[in-house]
């Protein structure tokens, strides 16, 4: 497996595996099940595995979020090898963003409501940053998981509008046994946080906005930003807690498949 700190580097590295798929799958690190789904599906499908490793400053509102996100690349890069990549993209912030940046994607309406509405800015730092993603790797496939429903609602209306040439995957979400959706901020909860995180699954499960916020309401410890139906592509039924000074994120298909 390969590291590549650079873009020369990573278009230098796969410009001799172009006649076969690439697959990108874009991290920010702290790899857990939901990440590794996601490089086993690529490496099924693809003849060339990317992965990139890349805390996204520009999609952070907030300084404290940054800089308590769970930080690991020599254990990120340990999980990667053994999930069979070929190459991790690990830029630094200069080589994403050059001094003078100034160019950035906003999807205005789907990356306005529910978590654009909490956390603005944060849907055009991540379109932004998977464009130049997408630029630089130039991937066949890129794969995402349902857990950030709205950042997969964004990412597919960027690749229609911009008509670009990828092909968008999206795998479902990986939760723990107790039913709490893997994500890298629940390093950062309490085993008592971790226990009161639980009712968003909870209520989640139940597939009924009504039922939903009456389990939250009654829920102690944890304070609610919005539990919504989404139309996304599937419908979910989506919400936003913050247990401590952790914020989570989760949803459900309300039809189609059971992702
Ligand atoms: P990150 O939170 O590291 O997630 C990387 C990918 O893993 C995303 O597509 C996310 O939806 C997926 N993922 C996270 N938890 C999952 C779970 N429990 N089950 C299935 N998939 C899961 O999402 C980002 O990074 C960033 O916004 C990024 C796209 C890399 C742009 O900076």
């Amino acid at each position: 497996m390969k590291v590549a700190r650079t873009i020369a580097e990573t278009r230098s590295a796969l410009e001799d595996v172009r006649d076969g798929p690439i697959g990108l799958v874009p991290t920010m690190g702290g790899l857990h099940e939901g990440h590794l789904s996601l490089l086993r599906a690529a490496r099924e499908e693809c003849d060339t595995v990317v992965m990139s490793l890349f805390v996204n400053p520009a999609q952070f509102g907030d300084e404290h979020d940054l800089a308590s996100y769970p930080r690991d690349e020599e254990r990120d890069l340990a999980l990667a090898r053994d999930a069979g990549v070929d190459l991790v993209f690990a830029p630094s912030t200069e080589e994403m963003y050059p001094a003078g940046f100034q160019t950035w994607v906003e999807v205005t309406e789907v990356g306005s409501r529910l978590e654009g509405a909490f956390r603005p800015g944060h849907f055009r730092g991540v379109a932004t940053v998977v464009l130049k993603l997408f630029s630089v790797v130039r991937p066949d496939r890129a794969y995402f998981g349902q857990k950030d429903a709205q950042q997969v609602a964004v990412i597919r209306q960027m690749i229609r509008d911009l008509a670009l040439d990828v092909d968008l995957r999206v795998l479902p979400t990986v939760r723990d046994d107790d039913g709490l959706a893997l994500s890298s901020r629940n390093a950062l909860l309490t085993t008592e946080e971790r226990k009161r995180a639980l009712a968003l699954p909870r209520a989640l499960a139940t597939k009924d906005l009504t039922a939903a916020r009456a389990l939250l309401a009654r829920s102690n410890g944890l304070d609610v930003d919005y539990v919504e139906v989404a139309e996304f592509d599937p419908p979910v039924l989506a919400g936003a807690v913050r247990v401590g000074s952790v914020r989570l994120i989760d949803n459900v298909a309300l039809e189609g498949d059971s992702k």
